[in-house]
């Protein structure tokens, strides 16, 4: 794994309804970051937060696409930045920031990769378009778009598409998949660890195989860690909660296993929502898993 690693932050909460997933860099910051990485013996760079920009007349120009320029605008930064650290050959770490940023963060990083190897660790699939989406809420539908799917502005970011192949994913944790999205998984037959998988094989096993999986076809892998993957009692400041997820512990084994493969290469942590939290303990949890995906031992 890369010793040289960037943090950039994106403080963005227009993907869904609810305020406060902005303030996620900033949580995750005060909960020491940089120094848990620079610990480990990281060279780390904190290249601050990308600029969001609200566009005028954005806000319900498309209710099947809520904000969907301002997003745009703010996925084509990201995309650039990241595609800028990858070509100083550092790790980047991108802080959000609610999940639709995934779309830039994969723009930026697939420029790179020819197999580009994705694992989504999250409570849902964010496989909607804009036809299949109950809400319009764009951070269902990063993964959709980074696959290909939907509206061709947000699948066209940076230039190319799709970002990434369906044989190249994996989803871990899903507890909440709408009928499009399950009729797209079905379609495409793109690999899903459900809770159900992962009470019945747990953890070691899940990993296990997903690591095999990816190793064996790509050639990079990036994490999406959307911190309502993880059981609401454990991480509570997120903005759509889903009761029965992973455990804090399963999910430290999750990022340990991934640290050892050392197929990961770039990541991103979404949907820290600071005030719904509980004392920055989802922030904090976090930071945890980014030492655990980045070396750090219990002993
Ligand atoms: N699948 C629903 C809900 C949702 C997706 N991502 C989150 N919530 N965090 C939707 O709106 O697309
Ligand atoms: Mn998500
Ligand atoms: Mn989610």
């Amino acid at each position: 794994m890369r010793k040289k690693l960037s943090i950039v932050g994106v403080p963005m909460d227009l993907g869904q309804l609810r305020r406060g997933v902005d303030m996620g860099p900033s949580a995750m910051r005060y909960a020491d970051a940089v120094k848990r990485l620079e610990r480990l013996g990281y060279e780390v760079e904190d290249l601050g937060d990308i600029t969001i920009q609200i566009i005028k007349d954005d806000k319900n120009m498309q209710p099947s696409l809520r904000n969907f320029k301002s997003i745009i605008k703010a996925a084509s930064r990201l995309a650039d930045c990241v595609d800028s650290i990858i070509q100083k050959d550092r790790f980047p770490l991108v802080l959000g920031g609610d999940h639709s940023i995934a779309i830039g963060t994969l723009a930026g990083t697939a420029k790179h990769y020819k197999k580009l190897g994705v694992i989504w660790f999250d409570a849902h699939g964010d496989l909607n378009t804009d036809e299949t989406s109950p809400s319009g809420n764009i951070h269902g539908m990063p993964l959709a778009a980074s696959l290909g799917f939907g509206h061709p502005d947000l699948t066209g970011i940076g230039g190319f598409q799709p970002k990434v192949k369906p044989e190249h994913v994996v989803i871990i944790g899903a507890r909440d998949l709408d009928r499009g999205e399950k009729d797209l998984i079905k379609e495409h037959s793109i690999k899903v660890y459900t809770m159900h998988e992962i009470d019945r094989l747990g953890m070691t096993k899940v990993m296990e195989e997903t690591i095999a999986y990816l190793k064996e076809k790509t050639d990079g892998v990036h994490l999406s860690l959307d911190l309502d993957g993880l059981d609401p009692d454990d991480a509570p400041g997120v903005g759509t909660p889903v009761i029965g997820g992973i455990s804090y512990r399963e999910s430290h084994l999750a990022m340990e296993m991934l640290a050892e493969s050392e197929i990961v290469t770039s990541a991103e942590f979404v949907e820290v929502n600071p005030i719904l939290d509980e004392k920055n303990k989802t922030a904090e949890i976090a930071v945890a898993l980014m030492g655990s995906l980045l070396g750090e031992k219990l002993l």
